[in-house]
């Protein structure tokens, strides 16, 4: 298509909709930005936009006669292909692109694809930082944070190209194809939006709809859902498992990593190599390891890959290791659910800090999850009396009060052993004693890091 001679309407005045415009701007289209908040920051807007260009900016809701004007609509992931926008372009036979589909046009390079309910933005930044150490030219995009379009006009024919894809994103895509794409597990989410898990689970499907035989679509086998996917795949399948080692496929055998291509099983890693914990983790390292190899990267480099990376920032977060005693951040466990997952990675005694802002949460499932591996509980915040009685009621006395986060850590760092794992994963907001949760997990690596220059 010569976007030259088009007229485009961008949906939505988001970070998408930002890098849609500019790609379309420095591809010399003519667009237009469209978004339903009759207050938005127009100045604002504006310093966002290639060389402050003044687009024409229609607020509110668009009209019929309006929708007539453009040739076309890229859609912000935030909007449902339901909402009145995009219907308007149907009703008038036009096309309507995702974000995605935008930057897919204008790119170059191969395209590694991850979607999923759960761990997509963990497997896309470990594939990520595995395709940085073996193609020069690798970028990371997507949901995870950096739209797709504000990099595809940097895309050279050897680029790799890694992107988190939501099921909003997959909503519109029309030709968008990935070399390898993968799709880690389905549980009920975004229901609001799909309607139903079986529409969700179909657009997430929808990742692999354009592949064919020589592109790749990797799956996880323990998930039914998933698993069933395969019948239906355009592109060779690849699966990855905890408990099942396939023809083709990433699986763990005997705390070995294993890629297994045609039925010719290649060693990657053993568990010493990584740095992130709990079966919901090895698993997301089997998915990106069969991604990756099947991007073309070599084991060897998978490996150095997986060793370098620490997690993302604040999930179980690998830090550092100081006297033997390894630290890992989990801020995020913003939550008891949450709390359970990182409590159950730990595989080490360890001394648990949590407490923070009252949420009205209750604590008996995450003091069950303790299952003999907390060696002390460390316990700051509005919630900690409350915590206290709750572990004392499930027979679990051996409790602390800390009133700051560098007392947390300094009292851990004293009693610890070599062997032992200090793990700050709150069960709760953060809120009361710092702004977010992100601050109070860097405030935690700070002091971790303070221990290593005593
Ligand atoms: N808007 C409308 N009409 C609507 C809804 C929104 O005009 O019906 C406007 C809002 O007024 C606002 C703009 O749309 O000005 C926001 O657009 P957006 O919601 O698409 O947000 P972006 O800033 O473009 O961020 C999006 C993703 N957001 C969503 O999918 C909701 C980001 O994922 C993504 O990182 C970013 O693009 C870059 O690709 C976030 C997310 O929450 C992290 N994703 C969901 C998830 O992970 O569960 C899917």
């Amino acid at each position: 298509m010569a976007w030259k001679d088009k007229k485009f309407l961008v949906a939505g005045a988001g970070k998408s909709g930002v890098g849609a415009v500019n790609l379309l701007l420095q591809a010399g289209a003519s667009v237009a930005l469209t978004d339903g908040n009759k207050e938005l920051d127009q100045d604002a807007f504006y310093k966002k936009i290639h060389q402050e260009k003044k687009i024409p900016l229609i607020l509110g809701e668009l009209t019929k006669e309006q929708a007539q004007d453009y040739d076309l609509l890229v859609l912000s992931p935030g909007i449902s292909v339901n909402a009145p926008v995009a219907q308007l372009f149907f009703d008038q036979g036009k096309p309507v692109w995702s974000e995605i589909e935008l930057a897919y046009h204008a790119g170059k390079g191969k395209i590694a694809a991850i979607t999923g309910t759960n761990g997509k933005t963990t497997t896309t930044a470990l594939t990520g930082e595995i395709l940085k150490g073996y193609y020069e030219s690798t970028f990371v995009v997507g949901n995870i944070g950096t739209p797709y379009t504000s990099v595809a006009l940097d895309t050279k024919e050897d680029s790799r190209i890694v992107a988190e894809i939501s099921s909003f994103q997959l909503e519109t895509i029309v030709d968008f194809c990935p070399n390898v794409c993968a799709v880690l597990n389905i549980t009920p989410d975004h229901l609001d939006r799909h309607g139903t898990v079986e529409v969700y689970a179909k657009t997430k499907e929808s990742i692999g709809k354009n592949q064919k035989p020589g592109q790749v679509m990797v799956l996880n086998y323990e998930d039914d859902t998933t698993r069933e996917m395969a019948q239906r795949a355009k592109g060779d399948v690849v699966f990855f498992s905890l408990h099942h080692k396939a023809k083709d496929g990433a699986f763990l055998e005997n705390n070995v990593f294993k890629i297994s291509k045609n039925g010719e099983v290649t060693d990657i890693c053993t568990m010493d190599d990584v740095n992130l914990l709990g079966d919901h983790n090895y698993e997301n390292i089997l998915a990106a390891i069969a991604v990756s190899y099947y991007m073309g990267v070599p084991a060897e480099y998978i490996k150095e890959g997986i060793k370098r990376f620490k997690g993302v920032a604040h999930r179980i977060e690998y830090v550092d290791t100081v006297n033997g005693v390894a630290y890992y951040n989990d801020s995020k466990g913003t939550n008891p659910d949450a709390a359970i997952k990182g409590i159950k990675a730990m595989n080490r005694p360890t001394f648990l800090i949590g407490g923070g802002y009252d949420k009205k949460s209750t604590y008996d499932e995450w003091i069950d999850a303790f299952d003999g591996k907390v060696k002390e509980l460390i316990l700051m915040g509005v919630t900690a009396p409350k915590i206290a009685e709750t572990a004392k009621a499930h027979g679990f006395d051996k409790i602390v009060f800390v009133d700051s986060m560098e007392e947390a850590v300094s009292y851990a760092a004293k009693q610890a052993q070599d062997g032992d794992a200090v793990l700050l994963s709150p069960a709760c907001a953060s809120w009361g004693m710092f702004p977010n949760y992100e601050v109070r997990g860097d405030i935690f690596k700070d002091c971790v890091k303070k221990l290593k220059e005593l």
